[in-house]
Order: structure tokens, then C-alpha cells, then sequence
């Protein structure tokens, strides 16, 4: 898509979509448009972290027994104060915040629901490596006009957009309302994201690996096997892949949605069930590498299927390039 200008913001081509595809409404414009205001002010916090005092801990720790970041809860506050006013949300869950975060009563309520991690990665804040925040949009299931749990555990393939915005060397703000999965990169001269991304594709092969390798001995038998294989030699089929695992699942993500690869955090001994989020990090993710031609499971099924039993739910993620996923299914299911 282009202008006259060159320049396509963020909030031109919000906008603009709603005119090409006439299924997409204009519902999302000030959703998606509150986001990126939220993003813009996450990112002056993570990259000015260094300089004010909020690098460290705060000393709580957040429900999965993680210790919080100062930056965590910056994060998490500014997406709550950027979202709950404009109307459109009928309730909000962060994986930083303990429950469901209602719509203060004073705001107009809409029929969207906003699922989030406010920082994903944030271990690497305070040395300086990318992190990111994730993000999932639902409709209200429920009747009423105060949102409930039952509109936040709602299997992934109803999503109705789904996002990442990326603090790295610049910062990206990565969407998909079901039509493409766009990238836009943001310019401080201006403030604003602009368009550099357009119609993002997965390659259907990749041979970058991104998985914690010093877990190799709480692995399953299939994770070893596979992780074997990728890793001898072979010209022909690409092997050895290159592991790159910065463990932060955004960056991870991104690089491999733009070069091809696949990302595996696999059921281990300590974390038989996986240890990332369904609602808060699997769930966006899938929503968007299904967008961009790739794919996402659990390594039983489609991550979208998964019916939340809880907001806490954690599941084992295998996600990337549609080909990669299948080799390493291929392994799962001893054809390999
Ligand atoms: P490990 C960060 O805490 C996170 O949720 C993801 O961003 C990242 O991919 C993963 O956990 C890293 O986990 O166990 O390899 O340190």
C-alpha cells in the first residue's frame, strides 16, 4: 500500500484497511490506535530504563513466581491507563496482574477483550537485550456489559487481532486483524510507526533453531531425536541448523518470521506442561504466524484449538515455519 507521500502511518493504514476489506470494520481503529499510543510511551520507559530508576526488582513477584521488574509494572499500568478509557474493551487480564482488570465503571464499556503481557523477556531488561510486549483481541462472548472470564478463556482461533511490539535496535509494531500480518517500524523524529512490513510471510522452511539447549537433559526422547538430527551435518538438507535462542520470546519470533525457523520451548521434566503462557504469549503468536503462512501446536494439536482451562495456563510451543513444525511432528509421532 502506498501514498502520494511514501509515508503510510500506523493509524493511515488502520484506516485504510477498513476501506479495502469491507469484512474489516472500523471497530479496531481506536482499539489498535490506543495500543500504539501505550506502545510509544512503553518504549520511551524500556529505552530511557538504563538512566531513571527502574531498572532492578521491586521485590514482588508476580503470580508465576517470577520476580517483577520495575519496568513490568510501567508497562503493565500504561497499557491498562491507555486502554480502559476509549471504549472499546469490556474487560482486560495481564499476565503482570493478578485476575480480571475491569473496565473502571466511569468508562464506557465496548465488546472487545484485551489479553497481555506487558513485557515479555523482561529478565533481559538490565542488559540490554530486546524485549517485547504481546497482545490478543477477542469479542465479548457474554452478555452483559461488564466482560467476564468466560470472554477471556476463549479458544485461540477466535481472536479477532492479535500483536507484538518489539523494543529492540528500533522498535516495531507487528499486527494482524485477519487480513496480513503488517510491520511498522517507529521513526522518534517524527513519533510516529510507519509502514515497513507489508503482507508478512513466513518462509515455509528455515534452518534456524531457537530452543534453551541446557535443558537438553529434562527433554523428552522425540526432543533429543529431532534435536540430533538438526543438528548433524548435511549440506543438503541445511543441516546443521543455526541455534540462535535469545530467550526472549518476542525477538526469537520475529527473527524467525522474517528468515524462516522455528521456535520450540517443548514439555520438559520441570515443566511437563511447557512453561509459557497460552493466553498472554502462545495464543498471539499462533494467531499471527497462521497469518503470515506458518504454523503453530502444543505438540498435540493446533495452539488455536487449546480451550483455556484458566488464565494462568501454560503450554509447551512449537511454532515457525509450516515445514519445520511438521519435521519436528514428524519426530513426535516416531516417524522419525
Ligand atoms: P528460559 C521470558 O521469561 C520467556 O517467557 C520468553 O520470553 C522466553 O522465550 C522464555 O521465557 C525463556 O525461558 O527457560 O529458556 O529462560
Amino acid at each position: 500500500m502506498s501514498t502520494t507521500s511514501g509515508i503510510m502511518t500506523l493509524s493511515r493504514f488502520i484506516v485504510e484497511q477498513e476501506r479495502i476489506h469491507p469484512e474489516a470494520t472500523g471497530e479496531f481503529s481506536g482499539l489498535l490506535s490506543d495500543m500504539a499510543i501505550a506502545a510509544k510511551i512503553v518504549a520511551r520507559s524500556v529505552n530511557k530504563a538504563g538512566l531513571i530508576d527502574v531498572l532492578g526488582f521491586t521485590g514482588d513477584e508476580n503470580i508465576f513466581g517470577e520476580k517483577v521488574k520495575k519496568l513490568d509494572v510501567i508497562a503493565n499500568e500504561t497499557i491498562i491507563h491507555a486502554l480502559d478509557h476509549g471504549g472499546h474493551l469490556c474487560i482486560m487480564a495481564s499476565e503482570e496482574s493478578n485476575g480480571l482488570i475491569p473496565i473502571p465503571p466511569y468508562h464506557k464499556k465496548g465488546k472487545y477483550v484485551l489479553l497481555f503481557d506487558p513485557l515479555d523477556g523482561s529478565s533481559n531488561i538490565d542488559v540490554n537485550v530486546s524485549i517485547g510486549t504481546i497482545f490478543s483481541i477477542f469479542r465479548r462472548v457474554s452478555e452483559g456489559e461488564d466482560g467476564t472470564l468466560e470472554d477471556c478463556l476463549q479458544p485461540g482461533y477466535k481472536q479477532v487481532a492479535a500483536g507484538y511490539i518489539l523494543y529492540g535496535s528500533s522498535t516495531m509494531f507487528v499486527y494482524s486483524t485477519g487480513n496480513g500480518v503488517h510491520g511498522f517500524t517507529f521513526d522518534p523524529s517524527i513519533g510516529e510507526f510507519l509502514l515497513s512490513h507489508e503482507n508478512m510471510k513466513i518462509p515455509e522452511r528455515g534452518n534456524i533453531l531457537s530452543v534453551n539447549a541446557g535443558y537438553i537433559n529434562r527433554w523428552e526422547d522425540w526432543m533429543k531425536r529431532y534435536f540430533e538430527y538438526v543438528t548433524q551435518e548435511d549440506p543438503e538438507t541445511n543441516r546443521p541448523y543455526s541455534l540462535r535462542y535469545i530467550g526472549s520470546l518476542v525477538a526469537d519470533f520475529h527473527r524467525n518470521l522474517l528468515y524462516g525457523g522455528i521456535f520450540l520451548y517443548p514439555p520438559d521434566r520441570k515443566n511437563p506442561k511447557g512453561k509459557l503462557r497460552l493466553l498472554y504469549e502462545a495464543n498471539p503468536l499462533a494467531f499471527l504466524v497462521e497469518k503470515a503462512g506458518g504454523a503453530a501446536t502444543d505438540g498435540r494439536q493446533r495452539i488455536l484449538e487449546k480451550v483455556p482451562a484458566d488464565l494462568n495456563e501454560r503450554t509447551p510451543l512449537i511454532i515457525g515455519s509450516k515445514r519445520e513444525v511438521e519435521l519436528v511432528h514428524e519426530f513426535i509421532e516416531g516417524k522419525r
